[in-house]
């Protein structure tokens, strides 16, 4: 098993007595109506059919309304006996909502559209690809966002930006003719998670996908997602007037480049009458933007709201903003170019803000945005490949980061104030929500590099459908669904999954440490990273280590990136006494010296904590090991193997940054730590040339 079906397997029934009794729905579904979507519907029972049982006792569907057990149709096309009886739940259902019910001895799948009975269906057969009894369905759902994106930072020429997983997956080198088998099972994937939205196109953008050469190959795509529910956007690039047609200026006040956007947005209608809309990334890491004509990121925003709006398209104006010339705190940024322009935008604008202040490190504090825009609907962008997290060869359960980040509470209207009441627009009363996760996918077969990393992709879509689900049941389900239903193996991977994130943090960033990766590739330590281009891009502007202390103060008598914050965290987290560790050299300077609420002094926490993240990397890997002969060979063995360079290099954290750092504590390493194998040269020195990924 090649992992290329992903959480699709539909792994055969464990027995005769479980096949038996699916049988007699599988064999028995009555599917009403005709559509696109229905026939991928139709398609996928086929699928799962095939899959859960053996080719020689297949059961066929039997379309024969007489003897069905399990109805999907849609509220219209759903038989007038059953209708009455679910009306009132009927009338809950959101558009893309669906309805899964054991009634009279029937299942039935319902929905208002065909998109919520393609998830209505996937929702059944999840149940049966995790041995769920279906006589106690009693499933209503409708999705909390309503923009539910993937992210591309794929490039044209089909690299991916912080991609680890091969190269791009769109070949537009053989689009528009060509529709490969990957664009449907990519459909296929996400439909079932609930996605309904994909940018396909760099942040960092390339003007060349607007021009008609390129809408030709987005639109097959876009014809190809359509069934599944999923519409396409595109990444502009803010100065394209100048770069396609000559324009002397990009100036988002000018008429003649509003005109341009105006045009260039009905061609591109012209070729794909649902687009999705625009996501942009201007004034920042060199992307030209509004600050180069003296205009204020609304002005940008608005002109492309405008120009979408006639075809009720939307832009995502993301957040991630920040000066030409290096800040005294660059996390502060982001609030105060925006928080000042709070109501500034079209209604047809959503502002995307990364989940911290600073850029996906291994741990943050919530982005101080979120709970400050009432005014302004935000969504969430998380980052799913793990620039930051080891890159795809570690076993990093992020559901566990994102739940963390989700659940912070931003007290904007008093406690209960989360993250995911902002983003679901209860908190605020937004018209428009949305979430965007950056895809971790590429050309390799496994699609993600690492088997476990499709299990990043699976819960932010389930996430991103309710951003308050229960994560250790997503992770169960992924986990079935994806290797075994036996009970051991969920149980054992399961406790791995639930260790990893903070396993990762104590060997990279413990006690709230950040941005001390090697410069530009992220990979690896670089806590000794400084000079350069911006000093914001190294890693002594983050830790300021000294003989005496470490850590940036952020509190008043530092950078006050503090006041960005609801009072209550000012208060918590103004005092380094009652910060938590995760966060303390996040908001404050510390004394080598100073003894910590665990009883140590923060170099042996430090210390103590990289170490603990290696042993935890270790019994990672041992664990693994009693799961080998439950799942297949192959796909053991590749997470085996994983796991032998996760614990390699979380030996590398270690050893080169309490090297690094221990050289201006001047404190020798606490009992219980391990001496590193080498010394500081050694890893100075080490692949330092070398820029892994495709
Ligand atoms: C940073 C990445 C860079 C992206 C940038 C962004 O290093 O490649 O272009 O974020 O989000 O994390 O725009």
């Amino acid at each position: 098993n090649d992992g290329y079906k992903l959480w699709l397997q539909y792994l055969p029934f464990e027995n005769k007595a479980v096949a038996e009794y699916y049988r007699d729905y599988l064999e028995n579904i009555v599917l009403i109506g005709n559509s696109p979507t229905h026939s991928v519907i139709q398609k996928e029972l086929e699928i799962a059919i095939e899959g859960f049982f053996d080719m020689k006792n297949k059961p066929g569907i039997n379309l024969n309304p007489s003897t069905a057990l399990v109805w999907i149709g849609t509220e219209k096309e759903l038989s007038k006996d059953i209708l009455p009886e679910l009306q009132s739940q009927i009338n809950q259902l959101g558009d893309e909502g669906y309805i899964l019910k054991y009634l009279h001895g029937k299942v039935i799948v319902t929905a208002k559209g065909n998109a919520g009975l393609l998830y209505g269906t996937f929702a059944l057969l999840k149940q049966i690809q995790t041995r769920e009894k279906l006589e106690n369905l009693d499933i209503l759902e409708n999705p909390k966002i309503q923009l539910r994106l993937l992210n591309h930072w794929d490039n044209l020429n089909r690299t991916v930006e912080r991609g680890y997983s091969g190269f791009s997956i769109w070949n537009w080198h053989r689009l528009p003719h060509h529709i490969d088998q990957q664009y449907i099972d990519y459909a296929r994937a996400n439909a079932s998670i609930g996605i309904n939205g994909t940018s396909i196109t760099n942040v960092n953008a390339n003007a060349l996908v607007l021009t008609p050469e390129y809408l030709e190959k987005a639109a097959a795509l876009a014809d190809a997602f359509r069934p599944y529910g999923i519409k396409v956007y595109l990444t502009a690039r803010f100065n394209a007037p100048m770069m396609l047609d000559n324009l002397s200026t990009a100036d988002p006040l000018n008429p003649e480049v509003q005109d341009w956007w105006k045009k260039k947005t009905a061609e591109i209608y012209s070729y794909i009458p649902d687009f999705g809309g625009f996501l942009v990334k201007a004034d920042s890491e060199g992307q030209p933007g509004p600050h180069n004509y003296g205009r204020t990121q609304a002005d940008g925003a608005n002109m492309l709201a405008d120009a979408v709006k006639p075809f009720g398209g939307i832009v995502m104006w993301r957040a991630f903003v920040y000066n030409e010339k290096t800040p005294t705190d660059r996390i502060r940024q982001a609030y105060d170019e925006f928080k000042p322009l709070d109501g500034k935008f079209r209604d047809n604008v959503i502002v995307q803000v990364k989940n911290g202040p600073l850029d996906f490190q291994p741990r943050e504090p919530f982005h101080p945005l979120f709970g400050a825009m009432s005014e302004t609907p935000l969504m969430m962008e998380f980052q799913i490949t793990k620039e930051y997290l080891g890159q795809e060869t570690h076993w990093v359960n992020l559901a566990t980061m994102w739940q963390e980040i989700l659940q912070s509470d931003t007290y904007a209207k008093g406690k209960g104030s989360t993250v995911s009441k902002v983003l679901d627009g209860s908190l605020h009363e937004y018209k428009l929500t949305g979430i965007a996760g950056v895809s971790n996918i590429g050309t390799d077969r496994n699609w993600t590099g690492h088997h476990t990393a499709q299990g990043d992709w699976y819960s932010y879509g389930k996430l991103a459908w309710n951003p308050d689900s229960d994560i250790q049941k997503i992770g169960q389900d992924w986990l079935k669904m994806t290797f075994s239903t036996d009970s051991d193996f969920v149980k054992t991977a399961q406790g791995i999954m639930n260790q990893s994130y903070e396993t990762l943090v104590n060997y990279m960033t413990p006690v709230g440490l950040h941005h001390i990766m090697a410069r530009s590739h992220h990979w690896g330590p670089g806590p000794w990273v400084t000079g350069g281009e911006r000093d914001d891009w190294t890693a002594t502007y983050y830790h300021k280590v000294t003989k005496e202390a470490i850590g940036f103060d952020r509190t008043e008598n530092g950078s006050n990136a503090l006041a960005q914050y609801a009072p209550e965290w000012k208060a918590m987290w103004g005092n380094p006494e009652t910060t938590p560790l995760e966060y303390l050299l996040w908001f404050h300077r510390v004394e080598w010296d100073k003894k910590l609420s665990t009883g140590n002094s923060l170099w042996d926490e430090i210390a103590l904590r990289y170490q603990k993240g290696v042993e935890g990397a270790r019994w990672m890997q041992s664990e693994w090991t009693k799961m080998n002969g439950k799942i297949d060979e192959e796909r053991f063995s590749h997470i085996s193997s994983f796991l032998a360079i996760q614990v390699k290099e979380a030996e590398w954290w270690r050893d080169a940054c309490l090297l690094y750092f221990g050289q201006f504590s001047g404190i020798p390493l606490p009992a219980g730590v391990e001496a590193p194998k080498h010394d500081l040269n050694y890893y100075l020195n080490f692949k330092r040339n070398f820029v892994p990924g495709i």
